[in-house]
């Protein structure tokens, strides 16, 4: 009887489920739809590009610095074959190890064990098939052979742990009291800089077209109209967050990759050994236009730094202060005269 009742009540739910689910699937459906709808594809990012591109026209002194060939970009596989099987050159101190770390050991250990494993498979083969080894040995044990295959894996897997840990510690080193703080934003789909250390200086970078690239230099795809403007050889604290979806801010011949995730602001530790012109690329699948939201950080020397923050209609660190104290000195100065 409780049994037959259980079965019930067991049936009266599934049921009252399955009923819940099929009136609900359309709705849900639907309810996608809707949404996908009401994002319009690139509305609010072309506006930004059409009010912002007028603005750098007007000042003089900042010229946007002509990229080096090979340098900060992806290198044609055509021209230097080495170079489309590692990374590309690397201006910190962090990628020049890890880039010693790929070239000089990973890729020997890889290539080693890849030889030797073939050699071994073909002399299975060659020397141990049924034809040229009939009767097969019935060897169940080599002590000496176990020893060798259990540490020589041991050492090679010591051999490259020293400098992996090494290489990670060196990637979570936090910025220097003293860094030069910029955030990087992820938009739908397109990059924002700010500068919270010099007057909140705001940037929009959006990608050029393919002519406009072409016709100034650079490399279709990864050049801005507003680049990254950075002071090259200091420490920078880049903050990385994002406004609507995940994106990622990566630039590989500075060695740097950081998720910008919405509501989180994660922050590491730059420092650009040398002035040059860095190309990246968002780096997390972030829509229709993902493809399509470059990155081009401009390393100067500090003082042409600072010249571009003040053209931006920035201010310097300390300057506020340097004003205060100038303004307390003449209301000192008053009461005597
Ligand atoms: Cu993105």
């Amino acid at each position: 009887m409780m049994g037959h009742i259980h079965t019930r009540i067991k049936f009266g739910f599934m049921a009252f489920f399955a009923a819940a689910l099929f009136v609900m699937m359309p709705q849900t459906s639907f309810a996608q739809e809707t949404v996908g709808a009401d994002v319009p594809p690139t509305a609010a990012s072309e506006e930004v590009v059409a009010g912002e591109t007028e603005a750098p026209e007007a000042s003089g002194a900042y010229v946007p610095m002509a990229p080096t060939e090979g340098k900060g970009m992806p290198t044609a596989t055509e021209d230097d074959m080495w170079a489309s099987m590692t990374f590309q050159d690397q201006y910190t101190e962090d990628g020049a190890y890890a880039l010693w770390m790929h070239d000089k050991i990973l890729l020997p250990v890889i290539t080693v064990i890849s030889v030797f494993v073939l050699f071994l498979l073909l002399w299975v083969i060659v020397k141990y098939n049924r034809r040229s080894n009939p009767v097969p040995s019935k060897t169940t044990h080599n002590t000496l052979i176990e020893v060798v295959w259990t540490i020589v894996p041991v050492i090679i897997l010591v051999v490259i742990a020293v400098p992996s840990i090494t290489l990670l510690a060196r990637q979570y080193e936090t910025p220097p009291e003293d860094a030069v703080t910029i955030k990087a934003t992820g938009y739908q789909w397109y990059w924002g800089y700010t500068y919270p250390d010099h007057g909140d200086v705001e940037i929009i970078s959006n990608m050029l077209s393919d002519a406009d690239a072409i016709a100034n230099g650079e490399p279709a795809k990864l050049a801005v109209d507003n680049r990254m403007v950075v002071p090259a050889g200091v420490p920078l604290r880049i903050q990385t967050t994002a406004a609507d979806v995940i994106h990622a801010f990566s630039v590989p011949s500075l060695w740097f990759k950081m998720d910008a995730v919405p509501g989180r602001l994660n922050e590491k530790l730059l420092t650009i050994e040398e002035p040059g012109l860095y190309y990246g690329q968002c780096s997390e699948l972030c829509g229709a236009r993902h493809g399509y939201m470059p990155i081009a950080v401009e390393a100067l020397p500090m003082e042409e730094f600072e010249a571009w923050v003040l053209e931006q209609g920035g201010s310097l660190p300390g300057a506020e202060e340097v004003a205060e104290a100038a303004a307390e000195e003449e209301t000192a100065e008053e009461p005597a005269a």
